[in-house]
């Protein structure tokens, strides 16, 4: 039971257009998908290098998650996200570790994954997200 590779790295944006206008400029990858998550508060946009996504995200709301994120830290690397298998067991393994989960049960993320989160607190200081793609 591991991880097949980072899925995305979720970075905390201001402007999410002229966020995408620079990654565009220094990666030469066009953004292929732009979605509201509704129930996160953010607009993301996305890119895709080899496995790996970059996922810009922009506040709806300032008492949103990533809108409280800015707040306090600024812009900049929001969390780190690990393709998994499974992840109702790699939630009930980190729990058993004594991980403070922030979702107990998976939840509808962008692109149709289901996403859960780990709380930083217990992580190191990083904001770690397992997802899973029970499409494939
Ligand atoms: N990385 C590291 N630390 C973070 C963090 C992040 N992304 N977000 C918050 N924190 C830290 C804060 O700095 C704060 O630390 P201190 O107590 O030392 O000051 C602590 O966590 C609590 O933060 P807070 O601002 O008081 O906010 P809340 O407790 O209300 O929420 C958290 C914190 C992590 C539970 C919340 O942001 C959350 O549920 N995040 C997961 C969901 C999410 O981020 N969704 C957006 C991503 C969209 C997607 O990819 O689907």
């Amino acid at each position: 039971m591991k991880p097949s590779h980072i899925e995305h790295i979720g970075i905390a944006v201001a402007d999410l257009k002229a966020a995408v206008k620079f990654y565009e400029s220094i990666l030469g990858v066009k953004c292929y998908n732009i979605e509201e998550i509704a129930d996160q508060k953010v607009n993301t946009a996305f890119f895709k290098i080899g496995q790996t996504k970059i996922e810009l995200l922009q506040s709806t709301d300032p008492e949103g998650p990533v809108g409280k994120f800015i707040e306090k830290k600024g812009e900049g690397i929001h969390h780190l996200a690990f393709a998994v298998e499974n992840i109702e067991e790699h939630l009930s393994d980190a729990e058993k570790k004594g991980i403070k989960l922030i979702d107990s049960v998976p939840r509808k993320g962008a692109e149709g994954l289901d996403i859960a989160f780990l709380h930083p607190k217990s992580t190191s200081g990083v904001l770690i997200e397992f997802c899973e793609d029970k499409k494939k």
